[in-house]
């Protein structure tokens, strides 16, 4: 039965690239979706196929519109957990998506998503595209790496990592995720792009990757280099302004109040923060005003047995807002007059999902 859906799932998402042509590719502005992006248009332009746009996109999409006509009827989205109010927007165009978030409903959509046929190992969008496509593309092994690194898929897929550094020859070392080398490097870098020139960098990247012959190649590309080297500067003095805001309750969620101005910083601080040996084990919360009717919350919670995507569940409940993600990292998008609720709910139902994990 899993095989079959497995198979199924498959035939469907190749059926849809095959009777048609002019692809938008909507890619989520992270790593992990930047690097699905590059691997999926290379695959179409091997198969004979051609993108018409690409889009690069992040969950406060869902919220705003999204101007159609600049886009082709037949669009793949990559990385991204579409909402109904999402979906809907493409009512009268040819939806598909490629995913490895929570299942959603899909009934009207080309959809794959390893959960479909129970595999939950936790497999990036990358690891996921270029499994779809391998036998096109089999030489963009190190750019699924990367989105790997980027989304801290290191550990699960180790063997695939293994893999693909010795094929590059890629020195790993011991750390668990295997993030600490030339992969974790690139995502990094890859990321800069759109912490220093949002969108434009973001799109600016996967032009940069899909010209670029080799790993180590990418890493010496000079706008890469330069992009890094400004955010990282960036991110260690929002570093600072975290160790001397941040608020820990109950000895297990730390929670922090993040500049709206750096917003864009947020992922990139909080994600690198939840791994180090202070906070691994307990829960961050990085709360950031986007506008008056949104704050956007980042959670981390390494070394904690917890599902996020169900606590959130248990809070909006309770308060109007969204989210969702995974069990180790999820967002999600509340009213900036609920912040305090949202806190206190989210204390007493993360307590709750680890006493019954
Ligand atoms: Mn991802």
């Amino acid at each position: 039965m899993k095989d079959f859906d497995k198979r199924a799932a498959v035939t469907r998402v190749m059926d849809f690239i095959k009777k048609n042509d002019n692809f938008s590719i909507f890619y989520h502005l992270d790593s992990d979706g930047i690097t699905s992006a590059v691997i999926l248009s290379t695959a179409l332009e091997k198969m004979g196929k051609r993108v018409y746009s690409f889009r690069v996109t992040n969950y406060e999409d869902f919220e705003k519109g999204i101007d159609l006509s600049y886009f082709s009827d037949n669009i793949i989205l990559c990385d991204m957990q579409p909402s109904k109010s999402f979906m809907d927007r493409f009512n009268n165009r040819k939806l598909c998506v490629i995913d490895h978030h929570e299942l959603i409903d899909n009934d009207n959509i080309v959809y794959i998503n390893p959960k479909m046929w129970g595999d939950m190992t936790y497999t990036p969008c990358s690891l996921l595209t270029y499994r779809l496509f391998e036998d096109f593309i089999p030489e963009l092994d190190w750019v699924a790496a990367i989105g790997v690194a980027g989304d801290s898929g290191g550990k699960e897929n180790g063997d695939f990592v293994r893999k693909v550094a010795k094929r590059n020859v890629v020195q790993l070392k011991n750390d668990e995720y295997l993030f600490d080398n030339d992969f974790g490097l690139a995502s990094i870098m890859i990321g800069s792009m759109t912490l220093q020139y949002g969108r434009i960098g973001a799109e600016e990247a996967v032009g940069i990757i899909k010209s670029t012959p080799s790993l180590k190649d990418l890493i010496e590309n000079q706008r890469l280099v330069s992009a890094s080297a400004s955010a990282k500067k960036e991110l260690l003095s929002l570093r600072e302004h975290f160790e001397q805001k941040k608020e820990l309750y109950d000895d297990l969620v730390y929670f922090f109040e993040a500049n709206p101005l750096k917003k864009r910083y947020s992922s990139s601080l909080i994600t690198p923060l939840s791994l180090e040996k202070e906070y691994y084990g307990k829960v961050i919360v990085f709360m950031t005003r986007i506008n008056s009717k949104t704050t956007r919350v980042n959670i981390r919670a390494n070394g904690v047995n917890i599902k996020l995507p169900e606590v959130l569940k248990e809070i909006f409940k309770e308060i109007n807002g969204n989210g969702g993600g995974h069990n180790m990292a999820a967002a999600a998008a509340i009213r900036p007059t609920d912040t305090e609720k949202f806190k206190r709910l989210f204390l007493e139902e993360s307590k709750k999902n680890i006493s019954k994990n």
